[in-house]
């Protein structure tokens, strides 16, 4: 009986079930580089350049691991352009007697697998993802008979699940959390380590021109690509952030910086989603350097939550609310994306910085995808599914089951608060506290309203005051409704009034 395993493009984790239970004699690897995954969003070219690399190089180890690979690449004479056609062209051509897949990161991709074996007419097991440290069922059991869902107490489960910074029944200093910590803005003078970079292979080289003649009206920039395609280089983006960048990750973690896109975050996003490097590893070395006295607790704790809390909140959260999560729109928002969004042409420093290296590099971190572009999204009444579709295809990290509720969820709270507790709105002050982006802008953060006003002041204030229905009852906004409360009338209706301005501006697409 032969298998036909078929493998995807974030699924390049030789532990995976379906990988390592593999019978080398009879079975084989699928692996396929196709239309359809890579252009249903139009994926930003470094992404597309650095999975399908990854997908080579990986395919190359299971081969020299004595695997029988079959890898279609794009520009095959025998590419059909989509999974399941390819499949079923694999199985007519060498007779499988059965077909073997992972769950796969998205909905849209289980609910086409699980008609599959009607499709094919032989048998199809969805085999168990085992990379993540819980399971959607794990989650379900935990939120069914909670009346809120906050990912702080589903954390201190998996604290204690899987004994991460433990003292016996206790968190490890005290305290669970140490983010009261890890608000600083940074110093101008703070020298950062450069971030890793490898040299391109010949493997990525063909890629990169593949990319170039496939996918060129695709979003963002080629050139400097920088990105580990092999486990052993994303091992090496590991171990140097728990050694340089991870002592300062908790304190600046939510700093931006004029020219610096990489700060002392970790980028391992990438790798861990495609299956490069998984989470137990990154949360092991960054518990040990702790445990080491390298990093203090503040970074290691602030770094675990990170991917044991909210990476696996999320993987739950998605499967648990597909598919309303993606359809939800909590306060009827349609606006269409500004094109700024594209080219990065906007008198707003902060969107303007933001997005460009976004274009750059496929990676913005944290604070920038959700203080500055996602509260840009929500204060401007963005078209949810817009902006679903651009976080997706942007950033190389991007899967549905991690942007999704990251993004409908954290940022636009089209869910109507299932996973953020209030929406992540804020105005200019918060923006100018933590980055340098004010100085260089063609606004001024510190007025109010008028032409030259930062347009986050008065849309902060529009956005309060459009939804006091809805969010007023929050305790969460009770200080915000409380100095709202306070506010002249006449100041209220000129912040309306250069908000109703701001949007009819947007929505003409005219400069802003
Ligand atoms: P670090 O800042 O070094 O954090 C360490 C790790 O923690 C990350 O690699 C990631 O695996 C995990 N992590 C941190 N925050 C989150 C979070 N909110 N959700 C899930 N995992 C988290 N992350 C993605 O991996 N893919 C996405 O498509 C994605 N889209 C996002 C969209 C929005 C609107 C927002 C606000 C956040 C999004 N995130 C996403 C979460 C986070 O921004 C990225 O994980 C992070 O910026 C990746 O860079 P890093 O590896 O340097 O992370
Ligand atoms: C993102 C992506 C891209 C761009 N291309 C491919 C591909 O050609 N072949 C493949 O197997 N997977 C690809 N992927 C990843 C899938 O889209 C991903 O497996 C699903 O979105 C589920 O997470
Ligand atoms: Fe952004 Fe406003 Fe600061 Fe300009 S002034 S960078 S628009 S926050």
């Amino acid at each position: 009986m032969a298998t036909l395993i078929l493998v995807l493009g974030d699924q390049l984790t030789e532990t995976l079930p379906a990988i390592a239970e593999a019978v080398k004699s009879k079975d084989t690897i699928l692996m396929a580089e196709v239309r359809e995954e890579a252009t249903y969003v139009k994926h930003h070219k470094k992404k597309i350049a650095f999975l399908f690399s990854a997908m080579r190089h990986f395919a190359q180890a299971l081969r020299d691991d004595n695997f029988n690979v079959n890898y279609v690449k794009y520009t095959d004479d025998n590419n059909k352009g989509d999974l399941l056609a390819q499949v079923k062209h694999e199985v007519s051509v060498h007779n499988y007697d059965a077909v073997k897949v992972t769950m796969p990161g998205e909905y849209r991709l289980l609910k086409s697998m699980e008609q599959w074996e009607n499709a094919l007419g032989i048998p199809v097991t969805i085999c168990d993802d085992n990379r993540f440290l819980s399971t959607p069922k794990e989650f379900t059991d935990w939120a069914e008979g909670r009346k809120q869902l906050r990912m702080e107490f589903f954390y201190r489960e998996m604290r204690r699940k899987h004994n991460i910074l433990m003292e016996g029944k206790n968190p490890i200093g005290g305290k669970w959390n140490y983010d009261s910590q890890n608000r600083e803005s940074m110093p101008e003078t703070q020298k950062v380590p450069k971030h890793t970079t490898f040299d391109i292979d010949d493997i990525t080289s063909d890629v990169i021109e593949l990319v170039k003649n496939e996918f060129n009206d695709h979003f963002g920039d080629i050139d400097s690509f920088h990105f580990a395609v092999t486990r052993k280089d994303a091992l090496t983006v590991l171990n140097t952030f728990i050694e340089e960048r991870l002592p300062n990750f908790g304190q600046y973690q939510d700093a931006m910086v004029e020219g610096k896109p990489w700060l002392y975050h970790s980028h391992i996003a990438f790798y861990l989603n495609c299956g490069l490097l998984t989470p137990k590893e990154a949360i092991q070395a960054a518990e040990q350097a702790y445990y080491a006295g390298q990093v203090p607790l503040n970074s290691a704790e602030g770094f675990i939550r990170q991917i044991l809390g909210w990476r696996e909140y999320v993987r739950g959260f998605y499967w648990h609310f597909m598919p309303n999560l993606k359809t939800d729109n909590y306060f009827n928002n349609s606006r269409a994306l500004p094109s700024f969004f594209w080219d990065a042409q906007t008198n707003m420093n902060c969107m303007r910085q933001c997005i460009k290296e976004t274009q750059q590099n496929a990676y913005a971190h944290h604070i920038q995808r959700l203080m500055v572009i996602g509260n840009f999204s929500l204060l401007t009444e963005l078209s949810p599914e817009e902006v679903q579709a651009w976080y997706l295809l942007v950033y190389a990290d991007a899967y549905e089951w991690v942007e999704l509720p990251n993004v409908a969820g954290m940022i636009l709270y089209s869910d109507g608060g299932n996973l953020a507790s209030k929406p992540y709105v804020a105005s200019g002050s918060y923006i100018n506290k933590m980055s340098n982006y004010c100085k260089n802008c063609g606004y001024q953060v510190s007025k109010k309203t008028g032409p030259k006003a930062c347009p986050f002041n008065y849309l902060y204030w529009h956005f309060i005051d459009k939804h006091k229905e809805k969010l007023s009852n929050n305790h969460r906004m009770a200080m915000i409704y409380k100095t709202y409360g306070r506010m002249k009338e006449e100041n209220i209706e000129a912040m309306k009034q250069d908000a109703t301005l701001f949007l009819s501006k947007l929505t003409k697409n005219e400069e802003v």
